[in-house]
């Protein structure tokens, strides 16, 4: 059978934040087969323009792959306002107010429909592989993954704490921080792939089992290559 492919892949996904024109090339470009296991690291909506067209396709690519969603601090802020734990208000500053006009422009709270919202509660916080963890920010490296607080995996920026390796000895993809160049950060043991897709840069997936990655953008572009060097902390660049 042509493109079939015998060893089950692992491939993360950065941040979407509403890009849903370049999840699909991305997506198209994958090839994905049902053993192989999509992580969207989290923040697939707010920001971008399509955040509804985004879960469609989410929920739509759990008849083709095996689909693991982890829960970004955007998700987080939207269960927050549906919850009362956050002024709505808030939510929207940070990008809400783009994913409720894709429910209807001037759309309210109430026009989030209840399938999509049951989906983003049923996300994750950590996933692992024997290899890899996936979180959606960061994390404490002294800390066990089943452990981890929400703040530090959900909110903090690399740009303010970048980790050491964690204890478990696997190494990070992490997304949340984006690089406002549109390039991958790979420091060995932590790679992070948030490459700024709504900013007008890439989408990024990354194949933690071979090493490939793929980018798409909103323009309908699609490139394929292999992870960048490992950089020491001391030559990040973050914009
Ligand atoms: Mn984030």
């Amino acid at each position: 059978m042509k493109n079939f492919r015998s060893t089950p892949r692992t491939i993360a996904v950065g941040d979407v934040h509403g890009c849903n024109a370049a999840l699909a090339t991305l997506v198209a470009g994958l090839n994905l087969q049902p053993h192989d296991t999509l992580v969207a690291l989290g923040d697939v909506i707010d920001r971008g323009p399509d955040s509804r067209d985004v879960i469609l396709q989410l929920l739509a690519l759990r008849e083709r792959c095996r689909l693991v969603c982890i829960q970004g601090n955007h998700e987080q802020m939207l269960l927050d306002a549906l919850d009362g734990r956050m002024a709505v208000q808030e939510w929207l500053i940070y990008g809400g107010a783009e994913t409720l006009d894709s429910y209807g422009k001037g759309s309210g709270m109430l026009a989030l429909e209840a399938e999509h919202v049951e989906f983003l509660r049923s996300w994750v916080d950590v996933y692992e592989t024997d290899s890899h963890f996936f979180v959606h920010g960061n994390y404490l490296a002294t800390r066990p993954l089943d452990r981890q607080p929400w703040r530090d995996l959900r909110w903090q920026s690399l740009k303010w704490h970048t980790p050491a390796a964690h204890i478990c000895g696997k190494t990070a993809v992490v997304g949340h921080t984006s690089n406002k160049q549109g390039q991958i950060l790979n420091l060995g043991h932590l790679i992070c792939i948030d490459t700024y897709c709504h900013g007008g840069y890439w989408l990024t997936a990354f194949d933690s089992t071979s090493g490939r990655v793929w980018q798409a953008n909103e323009g309908g572009e699609f490139r394929e290559g292999q992870l960048p060097p490992i950089k020491s902390a001391g030559c990040i660049q973050f914009g």
